[in-house]
């Protein structure tokens, strides 16, 4: 069974995510072939990515697959990690790329589809921000994410709680463009997709690009990020990440010591 399905509809490119029995957990196959599909809708210079799960589908992605997460004493987020290469993939797509969300989204996924242009959800969607409920140190460019997602008031909430939050609060909050009813939530994203296709490629193409510098030009000192790693590898080479990792594999909840 492939991990995705890809298909072409005018000049709108969709992949569906398609490894339901590990929830579409991203795991370093299934980026793969997202990113593989990527680069084939770049060739045929598509103007319109559209990023989702199987109809039905009760969770559009678990996030990291967290199998894949280093057990310790290696930075679990770093640059070659897959999901940090699905985010700067998305980020750099030539075209707008929009999540079509129905299910729910965890983790990893949770900002890969915030790092989508434009979202489209279901009233049953849920988005949680689930670092802290693993022990996973994120990493800086994913805060930037969920920053440019979010108000950094919601941004902490949803980091520091890691409960999910509904599609109508995201909405209500900005973090989603649409909310709309799983039955309609097709034939929308399709007109959604053909109006952006219908203009300008070029100049959505060099908008998207300058919106993505814009938004990730955070002032950050070199000494600032050295801390921050500094920081992160504390927590990586805690007994907590350890713990948060072997719970999760043991589906059990996690005893935290703060160490
Ligand atoms: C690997 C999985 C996963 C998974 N990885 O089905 O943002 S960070 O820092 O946290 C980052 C590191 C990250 O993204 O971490 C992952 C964050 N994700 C989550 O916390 C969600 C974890 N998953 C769940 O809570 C449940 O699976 C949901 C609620 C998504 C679905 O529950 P449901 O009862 O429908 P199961 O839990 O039974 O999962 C079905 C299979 O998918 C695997 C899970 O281990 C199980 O595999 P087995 O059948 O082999 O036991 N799976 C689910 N999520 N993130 N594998």
């Amino acid at each position: 069974m492939p991990l995705i399905l890809t298909s072409v509809e005018e000049n709108i490119g969709f992949i569906t995510l398609n490894h339901d029995e590990k929830r579409n957990a991203l795991s370093e196959p299934l980026v793969r072939d997202i990113i593989g599909a990527l680069a084939d809708f770049r060739r045929q210079q598509l103007r319109v990515v559209v990023l989702r799960a199987r109809p039905g589908a009760k969770v559009w992605s678990a996030g990291h697959d967290v199998s894949e997460l280093p057990e310790s004493r290696r930075d679990p987020l770093g640059w070659d990690d897959p999901l940090r290469h699905l985010i700067r993939e998305i980020e750099t797509f030539p075209a707008p790329v929009i999540a079509m969300i129905e299910g729910t989204v965890w983790g990893g996924a949770c900002e890969t589809a915030f790092a989508c242009d434009l979202i489209v959800a279901t009233p049953k969607s849920t988005f949680a921000v689930t670092p802290a409920k693993i022990g996973v140190p994120y990493n800086v460019s994913g805060m930037v994410t969920f920053m440019n997602a979010a108000v950094l008031r919601i941004v902490k909430e949803m980091a520091f709680t890691a409960q999910p939050i509904a599609a109508e609060r995201a909405e209500r909050l900005g973090v989603i463009n649409y909310l709309v009813p799983v039955a309609e939530l097709e034939p929308f994203t399709l007109t959604l997709a053909r109006q952006i296709a219908a203009n300008s490629p070029l100049s959505i193409s060099v908008m998207k690009e300058q919106l993505r510098i814009l938004a990730g030009a955070r002032p950050m000192s070199p000494q600032g990020f050295e801390r921050v790693q500094g920081l992160r590898r504390i927590v990586y080479d805690s007994q907590d990440y350890r713990e948060g990792i072997q719970a999760f594999k043991e589906k059990r909840k996690p005893v935290f010591k703060g160490s």
